[in-house]
């Protein structure tokens, strides 16, 4: 592992906090640039009240002088603007009285029950601040340093939904600008007509007092063929996206190019064969390993497809028993999102972002970018020459 970070903070508390380590001195970044990955995060169609009480901002603390990293860890903060609002629920000092919004009825799907369990938590919001999705404002903050950090050797991440509930985008072949159209998109989809009947299926939820989830895609272009290693389970670049876009709230699967369908397939239909152009080096036929072969990136482009559960918080709730009565009840509901689908497409970016820098950190090593820029180049000479 050549960079880590660790997060802190709770979603009604004062704010979230990140600590990047190991990233190169001289990579020029910016709060500006931070903020547009974070104000990304914050959009989509079907989104709570939260997201109008917050505009997402970084601090950067430490770590960055003048414009530039200074390869020290870097300390990023993002102001819960609705902590105003919770000052006495979630104030670190004791309360006198009796503490308001607690929470006994866990919700089916949510880490309030096995998190009270295993915290001895009597009042499950103490596993529900920390467990809420908020918390992914600060991983977006640190993905953002680290698509700065892929972008200057020409390494691009995006990211569209391709299912929404059973909405399912019909497109055969995806743009180049991915992230320019769905952006612009309300459901972060390409195909226009599937974007109005996803549109059309949230509503439908939020009526019906229920939740959607779905599947998103990402899209890594630009990645040297070599990264990550067959030779370690650890090591395997397959396995630590998966780690990394499981981790993420509220998601259940991962694939790795088109990994479900293949599984049913010969394996003439399934394997990309190998091909050679003078100039153009190695390349495969076609893609349907999703970039990755043995654990390393192969050249091609890297597809990793996501899904996502719906949100576990229901208006209309599911059965679930009172952790002090014992008695059957319907479980809690407080403010929530009906479908966060978009914004997690963006999060998988900022995590996809990470886990590739990380990896190709590891891979070419060096303490600043003038020194990994020459890593680079003499790397990329080795694979013309083989
Ligand atoms: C989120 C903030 C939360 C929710 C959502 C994600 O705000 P609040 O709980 O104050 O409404 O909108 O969190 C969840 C879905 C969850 O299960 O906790 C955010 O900033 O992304």
């Amino acid at each position: 592992m050549a960079i880590r970070f660790l997060t802190a903070g709770e979603s009604h508390g004062k704010g979230l906090a990140v600590i990047l380590e190991g990233f190169p001195a001289d990579l020029p970044i910016a709060a500006s640039e931070i903020n547009i990955e974070l104000g990304r995060r914050q959009k989509g169609y079907g989104r709570g009240g939260r997201m109008a009480i917050e505009t997402d901002q970084v601090e950067i603390l430490s770590g960055v002088r003048n414009g530039v990293t200074l390869g020290s860890p870097l300390m990023l903060f993002v102001k819960n603007k609705d902590s105003q609002n919770w000052e006495k629920i979630m104030s670190p000092e004791k309360i006198e009285g009796e503490i308001k919004n607690t929470l006994r009825r866990p919700r089916p799907g949510h880490a309030d029950l096995p998190g009270g369990l295993k915290y001895n938590q009597k009042d499950l919001r103490n596993i529900l601040e920390r467990a809420s999705a908020r918390e992914t404002t600060v991983r977006v903050a640190a993905g953002a340093v680290a698509k700065k950090f892929l972008k200057i050797f020409g390494i691009g991440i995006q990211s569209h939904v391709i299912q929404l509930g059973k909405i399912r985008s019909s497109l055969k072949k995806i743009p180049k600008e991915v992230n320019e159209i769905a952006d612009i998109s309300p459901v972060r989809m390409i195909d226009k007509r599937a974007e109005k009947r996803a549109i059309q299926a949230i509503d439908r939820a939020k009526k019906q007092g229920d939740t959607l989830g779905g599947i998103f895609e990402l899209i890594l272009t630009g990645v040297p063929p070599g990264l990550g290693s067959h030779v370690q389970w650890d090591r395997k670049l397959d396995g630590r996206f998966a780690q990394a876009l499981m981790s993420m709230q509220a998601i259940k699967g991962v694939e790795v190019g088109e990994g479900f369908e293949n599984s049913e397939k010969l394996g003439s239909e399934v394997h990309d064969e190998i091909g050679y152009q003078k100039g153009r080096g190695f390349f495969h036929y076609t893609n349907r390993a999703g970039g990755i072969e043995g654990g390393m990136s192969n050249g091609e482009k890297i597809i990793l497809r996501v899904a996502k559960k719906p949100i576990s918080t229901l208006k209309k709730p599911l059965r679930s028993i009172d952790i002090t009565s014992k008695k059957v009840v319907k479980a809690a509901y407080e403010r929530s999102d009906v479908c966060a689908l978009p914004a997690a497409s963006v999060i998988g970016e900022a995590l996809g972002a990470w886990v590739l820098a990380d990896a190709f950190l590891e891979k070419m090593g060096g303490d600043f970018i003038g020194e990994i820029r020459d890593r680079h180049r003499i790397y990329l000479s080795h694979i013309k020459k083989y």
